[in-house]
């Protein structure tokens, strides 16, 4: 037996890894639990007794021996493919490919939307999806009997008549106009819902921006020459724009606002319908009432506000004619949106 161990030592001592496969050969053949080592310790019990102890020791320091060899081998063949020019690594090969994920367009949309009215100073405020009464509706002068506070408009919660899912997020704004004072320039994105079938053009969650600016001396001026700057940057500088009057409970005077169709460039196609315009938001001077409301001296101060649905901004952006893709997560149409949300 003791020559057997002589002859497995030397064999150890001389062995060469170059490769992960000798490195491998070499585990098998000495400490695996088939190996060379094994294999002698079970003769161990057919030593005579006065020799076992002697020989028990003895095949002990060659099990620590080859392992200790097994880890200079590990290293040395490390340091091998580490080393530049000998490494079995191909630097030259091409890199494996990253795929990469893509931010959604509705928040593409509503970073670019953010992003510009930044430059203007203007604020994010977020507030809940889940609102009172005072907050969604009366804070904001919708009187008692207005439709939109009807169960076919609005999402009551069950059994709290008094609690719904924000319709708009003026509610937003309404709870920093009570928290905070003037001068307020804030903008205020969020998921809004509305009890509405689901179709091309219409859902019943969808996104808006709402924006607010109140000061003293905030004219109609100002509204029309924030949302011109506001048209120029989202949809480029030829972008023309014109208000039409219309009617918020919140807002006294209101206009709609259109931009030239960016699609046909005011010639007429089925987007803008054949009227080289179409509408982008609502918009007008804060209601009186809605400041006082707010504990905000009507006298003192005045305020424009605006609010856009971000799918629209998005559909006119990109031509995308079906509101419905947005939420079908149909990754044909996600991937052909690149842009990296900022
Ligand atoms: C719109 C149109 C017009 C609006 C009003 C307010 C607030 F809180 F100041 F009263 N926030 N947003 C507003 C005004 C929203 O969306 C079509």
């Amino acid at each position: 037996m003791k020559e057997q161990v002589e002859k497995i030592k030397k064999e150890i001592d001389t062995y060469k890894a170059e490769s992960q496969e000798k490195l491998e050969e070499y585990r098998l053949r000495f400490i695996s639990k088939k190996g060379k080592l094994s294999t002698l310790f079970n003769e161990l019990k057919n030593v005579p007794s006065e020799g076992k102890r002697e020989m028990g020791q003895v095949l002990n320091e060659l099990k620590n021996s080859a392992k200790a060899k097994f880890q200079q081998l590990i290293e040395n063949l490390e340091e091998k493919e580490n080393s530049f020019g000998t490494s079995s690594i191909d630097l030259t090969l091409p890199s494996s490919y990253y795929t990469l994920g893509s931010a959604h367009p509705i928040t593409s949309t509503r970073n670019r939307i953010v992003s510009i009215f930044e430059k203007l100073g203007f604020n994010v405020s977020e507030g809940p999806e889940i609102e009172d009464d005072w907050h969604n509706f009366t804070a904001l002068n919708f009187p008692p009997n207005h439709p939109a506070r009807e169960m076919q408009d609005t999402f009551f919660i069950e059994k709290e008549p008094d609690i719904t899912l924000r319709t708009h997020t003026s509610s937003v704004q309404v709870r920093v106009m009570e928290n905070q004072k003037p001068p307020i320039r804030t903008l205020s994105p969020g998921r809004v819902f509305r009890n509405e079938a689901i179709s091309a053009r219409a859902h019943c969650v969808f996104h808006q921006v709402e924006g607010l600016y109140v000061d003293k001396n905030v004219s109609f001026v100002d509204l029309k020459q924030t949302l011109y700057y506001f048209a120029q940057e989202m949809f480029g500088k030829d972008t023309k724009i014109r208000y039409r009057p219309s009617y918020f409970p919140f807002t006294e005077p209101s206009a709609e606002i259109d931009i030239s169709c960016n699609i046909c460039k005011g010639d007429g196609c089925n987007i803008c319908k054949y009227s080289g315009w179409v509408e982008i938001a609502g918009s007008g001077m804060v209601d009186p009432n809605v400041l006082a409301n707010c504990n905000i001296d009507p006298e003192e101060y005045t305020g424009f506000a605006f609010g856009m649905g971000i799918e629209r901004i998005t559909m006119l952006k990109y031509q995308i004619n079906d509101l419905r893709l947005f939420t079908e997560n149909d990754i044909r149409f996600l991937k052909q949106f690149r842009t990296v949300s900022s």
